[in-house]
């Protein structure tokens, strides 16, 4: 069996043991091959994240004014509990599903903290690792990521991360941003149609959220988004280098965060897409099977959310076949029912809420695969 790498080129610790292919910690190249180990993230320690432009280009306006009187306090204790409960409900699926889930540290999300060009409240949560850390083969990268409370937010993952680097993985992090002002769009003015189009973040230096990326194998996809930028979108493709292809799409959604419930690989040649926001998809899915889901029909509770209710299309793949929806959302069931999937209801209806789902709240770490190319 091959190693993986020389334990001779890691001088000096004692405590990195070479390892075998097989017992390989980290490996996942998509977003459908049969899972082994995943991070959930946590939920209870979230705190309301302070109101800034580059949440006004994308949280929902009913929500505005929440952010504004709450931002750097801890969220309400019932809408927490409530989204724990289901988060928890969800380890103990995939758990028994066969599925090996990690969990990140507990964290005091109500620190204070500073750099030398601003200061924040607090933290928000370590509840979405999808949007902090970018999984490719055995790397684990660490996303630059845009908002300023979510700039310690690897920490919680670092006794996982150290793990997985004694164990052969690689771990990277993109060039930590200084997030000044010159960052942000002072001029963002909400956009009414993509011909009006303006980003909340600047070309400053490079961000992004490891969301707004999806992996097929060699050919990876992006949007450039309110927390992502093209020089972010350039970081990741030349560190990559010439094993990957990094292609940006083109989506029609004025306030974009995160590709993840507009554009969903689910197979190998077939992808879910949603119709609000992608009108025509590159050249090199003519072969691909386009699965368009029903509009949602499921309303967000209490008022407060961080997204749109297209998070429900924020599906996530135990293998090719079984597929997490939300149980609540009839139609899209009967749909990947329909598409010859299996889907496992299940529902997040609250933790939804806090801006995310399935494949937000989750971090395939291993899966039964290699790399591979699905459009040569
Ligand atoms: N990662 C969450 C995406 C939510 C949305 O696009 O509505």
């Amino acid at each position: 069996m091959d190693q993986l790498y020389d334990q001779a080129s890691d001088q000096g610790d004692t405590q990195l043991k070479p390892i075998q292919l097989n017992q390989v910690p980290v490996n996942s190249h998509n977003e459908w091959d049969p899972l082994e180990e995943v991070i959930v993230g946590r939920i209870d320690d979230a705190t309301v994240p302070e109101w800034h432009v580059a949440l006004e280009s994308t949280m929902p306006e009913q929500s505005w004014d929440f952010f504004r009187r709450h931002g750097g306090e801890r969220f309400p204790q019932d809408m927490l509990e409530q989204a724990r409960v289901e988060l928890e409900g969800l380890v103990r699926v995939l758990e028994t599903a066969g599925v090996r889930v990690r969990r990140p540290e507990k964290v005091n999300q109500l620190l204070p903290f500073s750099t030398p060009h601003w200061r924040a409240k607090g933290g928000l949560y370590s509840a979405m690792p999808r949007d902090s850390f970018l999984v490719v083969g055995d790397e684990i990268i660490e996303a630059p990521m845009a908002w300023r409370n979510r700039y310690f937010e690897t920490h919680a993952f670092r006794p996982l991360l150290k793990e997985y680097f004694r164990a052969g993985a690689r771990w990277s992090a993109a060039p930590k941003p200084e997030l000044s002002d010159a960052l942000f769009n002072e001029a963002f003015r909400h956009p009414k149609s993509m011909a009006d189009m303006s980003y909340a973040v600047t070309e400053f230096e490079p961000v992004f959220d490891a969301a707004d990326f999806s992996r097929c194998g060699r050919d990876i996809f992006a949007q450039k988004s309110n927390v992502t930028n093209d020089m972010g979108i350039a970081w990741l493709r030349r560190h990559l280098g010439r094993d990957y292809r990094v292609h940006v799409l083109e989506v029609n959604d004025t306030h974009p965060m995160h590709i993840d419930a507009t554009f969903t690989p689910l197979a190998p040649g077939k992808v879910l897409v949603n119709p609000d926001r992608i009108e025509r998809l590159p050249e090199m899915f003519a072969n691909w099977q386009v699965l368009v889901p029903p509009r949602p029909t499921v309303e967000l509770s209490g008022g407060f959310s961080m997204c749109s209710n297209w998070i429900v299309a924020n599906t996530f793949m135990l293998d090719e076949k079984r597929v997490f929806v939300e149980a609540s959302e009839e139609p899209l069931l009967r749909a990947f029912e329909s598409w010859g999937f299996e889907p496992i209801p299940y529902s997040l209806i609250n933790f939804n809420r806090f801006g995310g789902g399935f494949h937000c709240c989750t971090l395939d770490i291993r899966r039964r695969g290699s790399l591979q190319s699905y459009f040569d």
